[in-house]
Protein backbone atom coordinates (compact mmCIF):
# COMPACT_ATOMS: atom_id res chain seq x y z
CA UNK A 1 0.00 0.00 0.00
CA UNK A 2 1.09 3.74 -0.66
CA UNK A 3 0.01 6.71 0.63
CA UNK A 4 1.79 10.35 0.40
CA UNK A 5 1.22 10.85 4.27
CA UNK A 6 0.64 7.83 6.84
CA UNK A 7 -1.76 8.90 9.61
CA UNK A 8 -0.85 6.72 12.96
CA UNK A 9 -3.95 7.48 15.43
CA UNK A 10 -7.39 8.46 14.98
CA UNK A 11 -8.28 10.81 17.90
CA UNK A 12 -9.38 14.22 16.91
CA UNK A 13 -5.86 15.18 15.31
CA UNK A 14 -5.35 12.55 13.12
CA UNK A 15 -8.71 12.65 11.74
CA UNK A 16 -8.67 16.43 11.55
CA UNK A 17 -5.48 16.35 9.49
CA UNK A 18 -6.66 13.83 7.16
CA UNK A 19 -9.52 15.80 6.81
CA UNK A 20 -7.75 18.76 6.13
CA UNK A 21 -5.73 17.34 3.26
CA UNK A 22 -8.25 15.62 1.69
CA UNK A 23 -9.73 19.18 1.12
CA UNK A 24 -6.15 20.28 -0.05
CA UNK A 25 -6.20 16.93 -2.12
CA UNK A 26 -3.54 15.19 -0.65
CA UNK A 27 -3.98 11.48 -0.04
CA UNK A 28 -3.42 10.08 3.37
CA UNK A 29 -4.37 6.79 5.30
CA UNK A 30 -5.08 6.90 8.65
CA UNK A 31 -4.10 3.69 10.85
CA UNK A 32 -5.46 3.38 14.61
CA UNK A 33 -4.88 0.43 17.16
CA UNK A 34 -8.37 0.85 19.10
CA UNK A 35 -12.01 0.09 17.52
CA UNK A 36 -14.14 3.15 16.58
CA UNK A 37 -15.99 2.28 19.26
CA UNK A 38 -13.65 2.43 22.09
CA UNK A 39 -12.40 5.87 20.34
CA UNK A 40 -15.88 7.34 20.30
CA UNK A 41 -16.17 5.84 24.04
CA UNK A 42 -13.36 7.99 25.66
CA UNK A 43 -15.40 11.35 27.53
CA UNK A 44 -12.52 13.77 27.28
CA UNK A 45 -12.78 17.54 25.98
CA UNK A 46 -15.69 20.06 26.23
CA UNK A 47 -14.40 23.64 24.97
CA UNK A 48 -13.62 24.82 21.37
CA UNK A 49 -11.83 27.82 20.51
CA UNK A 50 -12.14 29.78 17.94
CA UNK A 51 -9.14 28.86 15.63
CA UNK A 52 -10.38 25.17 16.07
CA UNK A 53 -13.99 25.99 14.98
CA UNK A 54 -12.58 27.62 12.24
CA UNK A 55 -10.28 24.63 11.09
CA UNK A 56 -13.11 22.76 11.39
CA UNK A 57 -15.08 24.74 8.84
CA UNK A 58 -12.20 24.95 6.44
CA UNK A 59 -12.33 20.87 6.57
CA UNK A 60 -15.66 21.10 6.07
CA UNK A 61 -17.08 19.10 9.22
CA UNK A 62 -18.55 21.79 11.08
CA UNK A 63 -21.93 21.20 10.25
CA UNK A 64 -23.79 19.51 13.16
CA UNK A 65 -21.20 21.85 16.03
CA UNK A 66 -22.55 24.90 14.60
CA UNK A 67 -26.41 23.49 14.71
CA UNK A 68 -26.08 22.12 18.12
CA UNK A 69 -23.09 23.50 19.84
CA UNK A 70 -23.82 25.85 22.89
CA UNK A 71 -22.08 29.46 22.48
CA UNK A 72 -20.81 30.59 25.62
CA UNK A 73 -19.85 34.27 25.93
CA UNK A 74 -18.08 33.36 29.64
CA UNK A 75 -17.42 31.42 32.47
CA UNK A 76 -17.25 31.67 36.01
CA UNK A 77 -14.60 31.20 38.89
CA UNK A 78 -15.37 30.54 42.17
CA UNK A 79 -13.91 30.69 45.87
CA UNK A 80 -15.94 29.74 48.80
CA UNK A 81 -18.94 31.54 48.44
CA UNK A 82 -17.53 34.25 45.95
CA UNK A 83 -18.62 33.92 42.30
CA UNK A 84 -16.67 36.17 39.42
CA UNK A 85 -17.83 35.86 35.97
CA UNK A 86 -15.31 36.47 33.32
CA UNK A 87 -16.51 38.06 30.51
CA UNK A 88 -15.28 36.88 27.04
CA UNK A 89 -16.33 38.32 24.53
CA UNK A 90 -16.86 41.75 26.36
CA UNK A 91 -12.92 41.60 27.26
CA UNK A 92 -12.04 39.92 24.00
CA UNK A 93 -14.48 40.16 21.29
CA UNK A 94 -14.11 36.40 20.93
CA UNK A 95 -16.29 33.43 22.23
CA UNK A 96 -16.10 29.68 23.12
CA UNK A 97 -18.16 26.66 22.00
CA UNK A 98 -19.18 23.56 24.48
CA UNK A 99 -19.62 20.90 22.14
CA UNK A 100 -17.32 17.49 23.21
CA UNK A 101 -14.83 15.91 21.48
CA UNK A 102 -16.56 12.90 21.74
CA UNK A 103 -18.64 14.73 18.54
CA UNK A 104 -15.93 16.46 16.81
CA UNK A 105 -14.46 13.16 16.63
CA UNK A 106 -18.09 11.41 15.61
CA UNK A 107 -18.58 14.23 12.65
CA UNK A 108 -14.73 14.06 11.40
CA UNK A 109 -15.43 9.71 11.28
CA UNK A 110 -18.86 10.58 9.68
CA UNK A 111 -17.12 12.97 7.16
CA UNK A 112 -14.42 10.39 6.14
CA UNK A 113 -17.00 7.41 5.92
CA UNK A 114 -19.42 9.79 3.45
CA UNK A 115 -16.22 10.85 0.85
CA UNK A 116 -14.74 6.58 1.09
CA UNK A 117 -11.33 7.37 2.86
CA UNK A 118 -9.31 4.57 4.31
CA UNK A 119 -8.90 4.70 8.09
CA UNK A 120 -7.72 1.21 9.47
CA UNK A 121 -8.96 0.28 13.25
CA UNK A 122 -7.65 -2.30 15.20
CA UNK A 123 -4.32 -2.14 13.81
CA UNK A 124 -2.12 -4.33 16.22
CA UNK A 125 1.94 -3.69 16.71
CA UNK A 126 2.09 -0.47 14.82
CA UNK A 127 5.67 0.90 14.29
CA UNK A 128 6.71 3.48 12.10
CA UNK A 129 10.25 3.07 10.13
CA UNK A 130 12.86 4.75 8.32
CA UNK A 131 11.48 8.36 9.24
CA UNK A 132 14.78 9.28 9.20
CA UNK A 133 15.81 8.06 6.30
CA UNK A 134 14.10 8.15 2.28
CA UNK A 135 11.71 5.48 2.54
CA UNK A 136 9.31 6.32 5.55
CA UNK A 137 6.87 3.53 6.36
CA UNK A 138 4.52 2.04 8.92
CA UNK A 139 4.00 -1.40 9.41
CA UNK A 140 1.09 -3.28 11.86
CA UNK A 141 -0.42 -6.90 12.11
CA UNK A 142 -4.68 -6.79 11.26
CA UNK A 143 -6.33 -10.50 11.68
CA UNK A 144 -2.86 -12.30 11.84
CA UNK A 145 -1.57 -10.47 8.80
CA UNK A 146 1.41 -7.74 8.33
CA UNK A 147 0.51 -4.90 6.87
CA UNK A 148 2.82 -2.09 5.14
CA UNK A 149 2.02 1.10 4.11
CA UNK A 150 4.56 3.55 2.27
CA UNK A 151 4.49 7.32 2.29
CA UNK A 152 6.52 10.24 1.87
CA UNK A 153 5.42 11.26 5.82
CA UNK A 154 4.36 9.89 8.75
CA UNK A 155 2.41 11.84 11.23
CA UNK A 156 2.62 10.77 14.66
CA UNK A 157 -1.26 12.04 16.13
CA UNK A 158 -1.17 8.64 18.67
CA UNK A 159 -1.57 10.51 21.50
CA UNK A 160 0.90 10.44 25.12
CA UNK A 161 1.52 6.94 24.87
CA UNK A 162 2.07 6.20 21.00
CA UNK A 163 4.54 4.64 19.49
CA UNK A 164 6.05 7.65 17.29
CA UNK A 165 7.13 9.81 19.72
CA UNK A 166 8.52 6.53 21.93
CA UNK A 167 10.42 5.72 18.24
CA UNK A 168 12.44 8.66 18.14
CA UNK A 169 16.05 8.25 19.14
CA UNK A 170 16.54 9.51 22.95
CA UNK A 171 19.69 11.73 21.52
CA UNK A 172 16.98 13.52 19.37
CA UNK A 173 14.72 14.73 21.68
CA UNK A 174 14.17 16.57 24.41
CA UNK A 175 11.36 16.67 26.79
CA UNK A 176 10.14 18.87 29.70
CA UNK A 177 7.71 17.14 32.29
CA UNK A 178 5.83 18.23 35.41
CA UNK A 179 3.30 15.94 37.06
CA UNK A 180 0.87 17.01 39.69
CA UNK A 181 0.32 15.59 42.63
CA UNK A 182 -3.59 14.93 42.38
CA UNK A 183 -6.47 13.94 39.43
CA UNK A 184 -9.77 14.67 38.34
CA UNK A 185 -12.37 12.58 38.96
CA UNK A 186 -15.15 13.29 36.44
CA UNK A 187 -18.93 12.01 35.90
CA UNK A 188 -21.02 12.48 33.01
CA UNK A 189 -25.00 12.19 34.13
CA UNK A 190 -28.31 13.29 31.48
CA UNK A 191 -29.11 16.28 34.07
CA UNK A 192 -29.67 19.49 33.33
CA UNK A 193 -26.26 21.60 33.67
CA UNK A 194 -25.96 24.16 36.77
CA UNK A 195 -25.60 26.69 34.15
CA UNK A 196 -25.23 27.42 30.72
CA UNK A 197 -21.57 28.79 31.54
CA UNK A 198 -18.68 26.56 33.24
CA UNK A 199 -18.02 26.94 36.44
CA UNK A 200 -14.52 26.67 38.08
CA UNK A 201 -14.18 26.59 41.51
CA UNK A 202 -11.91 27.21 43.80
CA UNK A 203 -13.12 25.55 47.68
CA UNK A 204 -10.65 24.18 50.42
CA UNK A 205 -11.69 20.85 50.17
CA UNK A 206 -10.13 21.15 46.52
CA UNK A 207 -10.80 22.23 42.77
CA UNK A 208 -14.29 21.32 41.13
CA UNK A 209 -15.25 22.38 37.45
CA UNK A 210 -19.20 22.58 36.24
CA UNK A 211 -19.54 21.81 32.76
CA UNK A 212 -22.02 20.55 30.43
CA UNK A 213 -22.45 18.70 26.98
CA UNK A 214 -25.64 20.24 25.99
CA UNK A 215 -29.00 21.48 28.00
CA UNK A 216 -29.58 18.32 29.49
CA UNK A 217 -26.54 16.67 30.19
CA UNK A 218 -23.79 17.83 32.61
CA UNK A 219 -20.00 17.02 33.07
CA UNK A 220 -18.52 17.95 35.95
CA UNK A 221 -15.23 17.06 37.93
CA UNK A 222 -13.43 17.28 41.53
CA UNK A 223 -9.59 17.33 42.25
CA UNK A 224 -8.85 13.86 43.90
CA UNK A 225 -6.17 12.03 45.09
CA UNK A 226 -3.81 10.38 43.00
CA UNK A 227 -4.45 7.22 45.37
CA UNK A 228 -8.15 7.48 44.36
CA UNK A 229 -10.02 4.30 42.59
CA UNK A 230 -13.25 5.10 40.38
CA UNK A 231 -14.94 1.97 42.04
CA UNK A 232 -14.60 3.51 45.50
CA UNK A 233 -15.87 6.60 44.36
CA UNK A 234 -20.41 5.87 44.20
CA UNK A 235 -22.08 8.27 43.05
CA UNK A 236 -23.65 9.49 46.02
CA UNK A 237 -19.92 9.85 47.25
CA UNK A 238 -19.25 12.25 43.96
CA UNK A 239 -22.21 14.25 44.31
CA UNK A 240 -21.91 15.26 48.13
CA UNK A 241 -18.04 16.02 47.62
CA UNK A 242 -19.16 17.97 44.51
CA UNK A 243 -22.07 19.97 46.27
CA UNK A 244 -19.79 21.05 49.46
CA UNK A 245 -17.27 22.37 46.64
CA UNK A 246 -19.96 24.87 45.30
CA UNK A 247 -20.67 28.53 46.32
CA UNK A 248 -24.32 27.87 48.41
CA UNK A 249 -26.47 29.61 45.64
CA UNK A 250 -25.62 27.28 43.43
CA UNK A 251 -25.40 24.48 45.41
CA UNK A 252 -28.96 24.84 45.80
CA UNK A 253 -29.85 24.20 42.48
CA UNK A 254 -27.54 21.28 41.59
CA UNK A 255 -29.80 18.59 39.84
CA UNK A 256 -27.81 15.45 40.50
CA UNK A 257 -28.83 11.68 39.13
CA UNK A 258 -26.84 8.24 37.69
CA UNK A 259 -23.72 8.62 36.48
CA UNK A 260 -23.49 7.65 32.32
CA UNK A 261 -19.80 7.73 33.47
CA UNK A 262 -17.11 8.38 35.71
CA UNK A 263 -13.59 8.09 35.28
CA UNK A 264 -10.53 9.76 37.18
CA UNK A 265 -7.34 11.64 34.70
CA UNK A 266 -4.09 12.23 36.25
CA UNK A 267 -2.54 15.55 35.49
CA UNK A 268 0.17 16.48 33.88
CA UNK A 269 2.74 19.11 31.83
CA UNK A 270 4.42 17.70 29.12
CA UNK A 271 6.17 19.19 25.98
CA UNK A 272 8.64 17.37 23.60
CA UNK A 273 11.03 19.20 21.57
CA UNK A 274 11.48 19.31 18.42
CA UNK A 275 8.05 18.34 16.55
CA UNK A 276 9.81 17.00 13.69
CA UNK A 277 12.31 14.17 13.04
CA UNK A 278 12.93 13.99 9.10
CA UNK A 279 9.89 12.63 7.55
CA UNK A 280 7.87 12.46 11.13
CA UNK A 281 5.84 14.74 12.00
CA UNK A 282 4.56 14.95 16.01
CA UNK A 283 0.72 16.42 16.79
CA UNK A 284 -1.36 17.05 19.77
CA UNK A 285 -0.83 15.19 22.84
CA UNK A 286 1.86 12.79 21.08
CA UNK A 287 3.82 15.81 21.39
CA UNK A 288 2.36 17.54 24.37
CA UNK A 289 0.31 17.29 27.43
CA UNK A 290 -1.80 19.84 29.23
CA UNK A 291 -3.59 19.67 32.54
CA UNK A 292 -7.63 20.07 31.85
CA UNK A 293 -8.01 22.99 33.28
CA UNK A 294 -7.27 25.96 30.80
CA UNK A 295 -9.59 23.16 28.75
CA UNK A 296 -6.66 23.86 25.54
CA UNK A 297 -5.21 19.95 24.84
CA UNK A 298 -7.88 19.42 22.12
CA UNK A 299 -7.41 22.66 20.69
CA UNK A 300 -3.50 22.43 20.62
CA UNK A 301 -4.09 19.26 18.86
CA UNK A 302 -6.51 21.32 15.97
CA UNK A 303 -3.56 24.56 15.66
CA UNK A 304 -0.67 21.52 15.63
CA UNK A 305 -2.77 19.76 12.49
CA UNK A 306 -3.83 23.31 10.92
CA UNK A 307 -0.24 24.16 11.12
CA UNK A 308 0.97 20.64 9.95
CA UNK A 309 -1.68 20.43 6.72
CA UNK A 310 -0.78 24.05 5.09
CA UNK A 311 3.03 23.06 5.63
CA UNK A 312 2.02 19.68 4.12
CA UNK A 313 0.54 21.38 0.93
CA UNK A 314 3.09 24.03 0.59
CA UNK A 315 5.48 20.97 0.44
CA UNK A 316 3.60 19.47 -2.60
CA UNK A 317 3.20 23.03 -4.43
CA UNK A 318 7.19 23.23 -4.04
CA UNK A 319 8.11 25.32 -0.78
CA UNK A 320 9.63 23.54 2.32
CA UNK A 321 9.68 26.48 4.22
CA UNK A 322 6.41 25.56 6.06
CA UNK A 323 7.69 21.77 7.02
CA UNK A 324 11.04 23.53 8.07
CA UNK A 325 9.48 26.00 10.16
CA UNK A 326 6.19 23.00 11.48
CA UNK A 327 8.19 22.66 14.81
CA UNK A 328 9.06 25.84 15.58
CA UNK A 329 5.75 27.47 14.63
CA UNK A 330 3.53 24.67 16.73
CA UNK A 331 5.91 24.82 19.97
CA UNK A 332 5.60 28.93 20.26
CA UNK A 333 1.85 28.51 20.41
CA UNK A 334 2.26 24.81 22.70
CA UNK A 335 4.44 26.81 25.44
CA UNK A 336 2.29 29.19 25.88
CA UNK A 337 -0.81 27.32 26.69
CA UNK A 338 1.24 25.02 28.50
CA UNK A 339 1.66 28.64 30.87
CA UNK A 340 -1.78 29.12 31.05
CA UNK A 341 -2.49 25.69 31.77
CA UNK A 342 0.19 25.27 34.45
CA UNK A 343 -0.97 28.71 35.57
CA UNK A 344 -4.68 28.21 36.09
CA UNK A 345 -4.42 24.63 37.14
CA UNK A 346 -1.88 26.12 40.25
CA UNK A 347 -4.14 29.00 41.04
CA UNK A 348 -7.41 26.61 41.29
CA UNK A 349 -6.35 23.40 42.77
CA UNK A 350 -4.66 21.98 46.38
CA UNK A 351 -1.77 22.01 46.59
CA UNK A 352 -0.73 19.34 49.60
CA UNK A 353 3.11 20.66 49.35
CA UNK A 354 2.64 24.66 49.39
CA UNK A 355 -0.38 24.31 53.20
CA UNK A 356 -1.92 27.48 53.92
CA UNK A 357 0.55 30.39 52.72
CA UNK A 358 -0.02 28.66 49.21
CA UNK A 359 -4.21 28.78 49.83
CA UNK A 360 -3.16 32.39 51.28
CA UNK A 361 -1.80 33.24 48.03
CA UNK A 362 -4.47 31.92 45.63
CA UNK A 363 -7.34 33.64 47.63
CA UNK A 364 -5.19 37.43 47.31
CA UNK A 365 -4.75 36.61 43.32
CA UNK A 366 -7.99 35.63 43.16
CA UNK A 367 -9.23 38.64 44.90
CA UNK A 368 -6.94 40.36 42.66
CA UNK A 369 -8.61 39.60 39.41
CA UNK A 370 -12.03 40.00 40.94
CA UNK A 371 -10.94 43.89 41.44
CA UNK A 372 -9.15 44.23 37.80
CA UNK A 373 -10.34 44.51 34.45
CA UNK A 374 -6.42 44.10 33.27
CA UNK A 375 -6.32 40.31 35.51
CA UNK A 376 -9.54 39.37 33.54
CA UNK A 377 -8.62 40.41 30.16
CA UNK A 378 -5.25 38.26 30.90
CA UNK A 379 -6.82 35.03 32.23
CA UNK A 380 -9.94 35.53 29.81
CA UNK A 381 -7.43 36.17 26.18
CA UNK A 382 -5.87 32.82 27.29
CA UNK A 383 -8.88 30.98 27.67
CA UNK A 384 -10.53 31.82 24.39
CA UNK A 385 -7.13 31.06 22.69
CA UNK A 386 -4.06 33.15 20.97
CA UNK A 387 -3.79 33.59 17.44
CA UNK A 388 -2.71 31.22 15.29
CA UNK A 389 0.48 32.44 14.25
CA UNK A 390 1.41 31.67 11.04
P1 LIG B 1 -5.81 11.26 21.47
O1 LIG B 1 -7.20 11.74 21.57
O2 LIG B 1 -5.19 10.60 22.64
O3 LIG B 1 -5.78 10.27 20.22
C1 LIG B 1 -4.66 9.46 19.93
C2 LIG B 1 -5.13 8.24 19.19
O4 LIG B 1 -4.00 7.42 18.84
C3 LIG B 1 -4.30 6.08 19.13
N1 LIG B 1 -3.03 5.34 19.35
C4 LIG B 1 -2.46 4.58 18.40
N2 LIG B 1 -2.83 4.29 17.14
C5 LIG B 1 -2.01 3.46 16.44
N3 LIG B 1 -0.87 2.92 16.95
C6 LIG B 1 -0.48 3.18 18.21
N4 LIG B 1 0.65 2.64 18.69
C7 LIG B 1 -1.28 4.05 18.98
N5 LIG B 1 -1.18 4.52 20.26
C8 LIG B 1 -2.26 5.30 20.45
C9 LIG B 1 -5.18 6.14 20.37
O5 LIG B 1 -5.96 4.96 20.52
C10 LIG B 1 -6.03 7.36 20.05
O6 LIG B 1 -7.20 7.04 19.35
O7 LIG B 1 -4.82 12.43 21.03
P2 LIG B 1 -5.05 13.70 20.07
O8 LIG B 1 -5.75 13.29 18.80
O9 LIG B 1 -3.75 14.40 20.01
O10 LIG B 1 -6.12 14.61 20.84
C11 LIG B 1 -5.79 15.21 22.06
C12 LIG B 1 -7.02 15.34 22.95
O11 LIG B 1 -7.65 14.07 23.03
C13 LIG B 1 -6.68 15.85 24.36
O12 LIG B 1 -5.68 16.83 24.30
C14 LIG B 1 -7.90 16.44 25.05
O13 LIG B 1 -8.87 15.45 25.32
C15 LIG B 1 -7.50 17.11 26.38
N6 LIG B 1 -8.64 17.62 27.14
C16 LIG B 1 -9.23 18.81 26.81
N7 LIG B 1 -8.81 19.53 25.74
C17 LIG B 1 -9.44 20.68 25.37
O14 LIG B 1 -9.02 21.32 24.38
N8 LIG B 1 -10.55 21.17 26.05
C18 LIG B 1 -11.04 20.51 27.14
O15 LIG B 1 -12.06 20.94 27.68
C19 LIG B 1 -10.36 19.30 27.58
N9 LIG B 1 -10.81 18.61 28.63
C20 LIG B 1 -9.12 16.89 28.25
C21 LIG B 1 -10.22 17.42 28.98
C22 LIG B 1 -8.55 15.67 28.63
C23 LIG B 1 -9.04 14.99 29.71
N10 LIG B 1 -8.43 13.74 30.03
C24 LIG B 1 -9.16 12.57 30.24
C25 LIG B 1 -7.00 13.61 29.91
C26 LIG B 1 -10.71 16.75 30.08
C27 LIG B 1 -10.10 15.56 30.47
C28 LIG B 1 -10.64 14.88 31.70
C1 LIG C 1 -15.10 19.32 29.94
O1 LIG C 1 -16.24 19.72 29.65
O2 LIG C 1 -14.81 18.11 29.95
C2 LIG C 1 -14.07 20.31 30.31
C3 LIG C 1 -14.34 21.66 30.17
C4 LIG C 1 -13.39 22.60 30.53
C5 LIG C 1 -12.17 22.17 31.02
C6 LIG C 1 -11.88 20.83 31.13
C7 LIG C 1 -12.85 19.89 30.78
O3 LIG C 1 -11.25 23.11 31.38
Amino acid sequence: MRTQVAIVGAGPAGLLLAALLHRAGIDSVVVEQRSPEYVLGRIRAGVLEQVTVDLLDEAGVSARLHAQALVDDGFMVSFGHRVQRIDLYRLTGKRVRVYGQTEVTRDLMDARAAAGLKSVYEAADVAVHDFDGTHPHVTWTKDGVEQRLDCDFIAGCDGFHGVCRASVPAGAIRTYEKVYPFGWLGLLADVPPLAHELLYANHARGFALASLRSRTRSRYYVQCSLDDRVEQWSDDAFWAEFRRRLPAELAERLVTGPSIEKSIAPLRSFVAEPMRFGRLFLAGDAAHIVPPTGAKGLNLAASDVGLLARALAEHYAGSAEGLDRYSERALARVWKAERFSWWFTSLMHRFPETGEFGAKMQIAELEYLCSSTAAQTCLAENYVGLPLVT
